[in-house]
């Protein structure tokens, strides 16, 4: 009745389910076609050690060109002729020639850099780290004594990871399986920019189509937000260099690729819409602790982790290091496809967004692990469609875009029973830097959740007028148990009014509107 509050539809929080919780015994770690491990599983599954598993460098499209393959190269140029010399002999020597110091400066830093990167001599800059360690607080300067043991953690690559490791290319459902302390390793030759054929912007490039790792473009021009970003990164170096810090689990990153014809016919969807619980305060990664959490990210995975980027993204991956490492072996998302990363640690705690974001200092992850010692944290990295104008993503192709890729995220694996599957923690997924519009994604994603079974826990990140209007038309449609099917119909329907109009109309409005027109007299 009018003047009476409604109950609303929505759930609480605590009904959703959550791993450990819901979690079904894994099986023991095994080698497949498409799971690649790189410790020895049989010591591990005898002793749970992490001992790395030999192998060989391999020098091939497939796989990531290593910078100790004895077929990695430099020219050296001298008065009289070039030579060319083993490129890992000059790493290693410089690398090593920093782990002998006690205490690194910047400079230290940028000559070994160059010496092995000498294309790149006058292209670099390194004002942002010189800028970095000297504005460093004194209490924090501890940035000279960490470097030396990174670069020995870096020359050790070749003994924390002999084996090849594959890329994750389009069109392929394959996984990885790393130790923390082997991603620690490859963090920190890429922060030593040791890897070859990863520094080209051109085009043709062989690795055009994969984000960048090395970390010299976080090196250049200063910022505030570098500053921070900076600050993150020392930090997990310094955790993951520290004697006492034991590095003890596992961490899989598995791409997924749907083929079209395994997607859902959306239109005949019978399903209704999931639980949702919907909250403007907190964020993802807290109040969604133990969900499948979602990474709004960027086609090349990190996005702008390395650069000037500095949004849900990227301040997930500076708080969790380790998924960095992704971007050295993820080829670009295709719109059929999702990277999931289960196992990565939070290394630091935030505050702030974008231009105000601030490194708040260390976080203890006390979260526990499964049977292959992963921390039980799941993410899972969908890339939205980027809007330059709003109004192109009225259309049914762009919504079964959309619609395809968070199903692809949000389907578990096969055979597990749904009241093992965790729920889904999401937000305003491609509703930032995207220039999504945030009810027609809110909807887009339900949809994808009632497709899977699973339901959904959505902060509007402080967007109290969201909030209500996400609660209303949730409501609206539940109480008018309205199918997938017939929203996707619907859709159509908003779609071609929304062509004809000079601005669109809100989709909530629109909806009441149409489903209880009734209600407007
Ligand atoms: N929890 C809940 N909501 C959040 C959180 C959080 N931790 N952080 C942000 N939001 P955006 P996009 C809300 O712009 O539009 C990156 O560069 C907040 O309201 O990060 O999909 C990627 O690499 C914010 O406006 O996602 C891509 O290149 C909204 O979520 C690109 O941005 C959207 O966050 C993706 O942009």
């Amino acid at each position: 009745a009018r003047g009476e509050e409604k109950r609303s539809y929505c759930c609480c929080l605590r009904e959703l389910k959550r791993v450990p919780k819901c979690h079904v015994e894994l099986e023991p770690l095994a080698f497949s076609r498409t799971h690649t491990i790189f410790i020895d599983v049989n010591e591990f599954r005898e002793s749970r050690k992490l001992r790395p598993q030999p192998g060989q460098p391999v020098w091939h499209k497939d796989f990531v060109k290593m910078p100790f393959s004895p077929e990695c190269h430099i020219r050296k140029t001298g008065f009289v002729s070039n030579t060319e010399v083993v490129r890992w002999q000059e790493v290693s020597k410089q690398l090593d020639n920093l782990a002998r110091k006690t205490n690194a400066s910047v400079a230290d830093i940028e000559k070994a850099i160059k010496k092995y990167n000498p294309k790149y001599e006058d292209q670099w800059s390194f004002d942002a780290l010189h800028a970095f360690v000297q504005k460093a607080p004194k209490e924090e300067n501890y940035y000279s004594s960490v470097l030396p043991k990174m670069a020995k953690l870096a020359s050790n690559l070749p003994n924390w990871i002999p084996k090849a490791i594959p890329l994750l290319q389009k069109g392929q459902s394959r996984s990885i399986t790393l130790s923390q302390m082997q991603i620690a390793c490859l963090l920190a030759n890429a922060f030593f920019c040791t890897f070859p054929h990863r520094n080209s912007q051109n085009p043709r490039a062989e690795y055009h189509n994969y984000p960048t790792i090395n970390f010299n473009s976080l090196f250049g021009v200063w910022s505030e937000k570098k500053r921070e970003k900076l600050r993150a990164l020392f930090h997990y170096f310094h955790t993951v260099t520290n004697q006492a810090t034991h590095l003890q689990g596992l961490v899989t990153f598995e791409r997924r690729c749907i083929r079209d014809k395994d997607m859902p016919n959306w239109m005949s969807c019978k399903e209704t819409l999931p639980k949702l619980y919907i909250t403007s305060k907190g964020c993802i990664e807290e109040e969604g602790t133990g969900m499948l959490q979602v990474d709004f990210a960027n086609n090349m995975i990190g996005g702008g982790v390395l650069g000037s980027g500095l949004v849900q993204e990227e301040i997930l991956f500076l708080m969790n290091p380790e998924l960095i490492v992704s971007r050295l072996f993820t080829e670009r998302l295709g719109d059929n496809e999702c990277l999931f990363i289960k196992g990565s640690q939070q290394f630091s705690g935030y505050c702030g967004y974008s231009d105000t974001f601030e490194w708040a200092g260390p976080h203890r992850d006390d979260i526990p692990r499964d049977e292959w010692m992963r921390l039980h944290r799941q993410i899972v990295a969908i890339d939205a469609l980027h809007f330059r104008q709003m109004r192109e993503q009225y259309n049914m192709g762009q919504i079964t875009r959309e619609l395809n890729k968070a199903y692809c995220g949000f389907k578990p694996d096969d055979n597990i029973p749904s009241d093992y599957i965790p729920d889904i923690a999401t937000g305003s997924w491609g509703c930032g830097a995207f220039n999504g519009d945030p009810k027609l994604k809110a909807l887009i994603q339900l949809m994808a959740a009632a497709k899977v079974q699973r339901n959904v826990a959505f902060f509007t990140f402080n967007n109290v007028s969201l909030e209500k209007d996400l609660k209303n038309m949730y409501d609206l449609l539940v109480s008018q148990k309205t199918t997938v099917g017939k929203l996707y119909e619907l859709l159509g329907d908003y779609c071609a009014v929304t062509r004809l109009t000079s601005s669109p109309v809100d989709l909530s409005v629109w909806l009441r509107n149409t489903l209880e027109p009734r209600s407007q007299l």
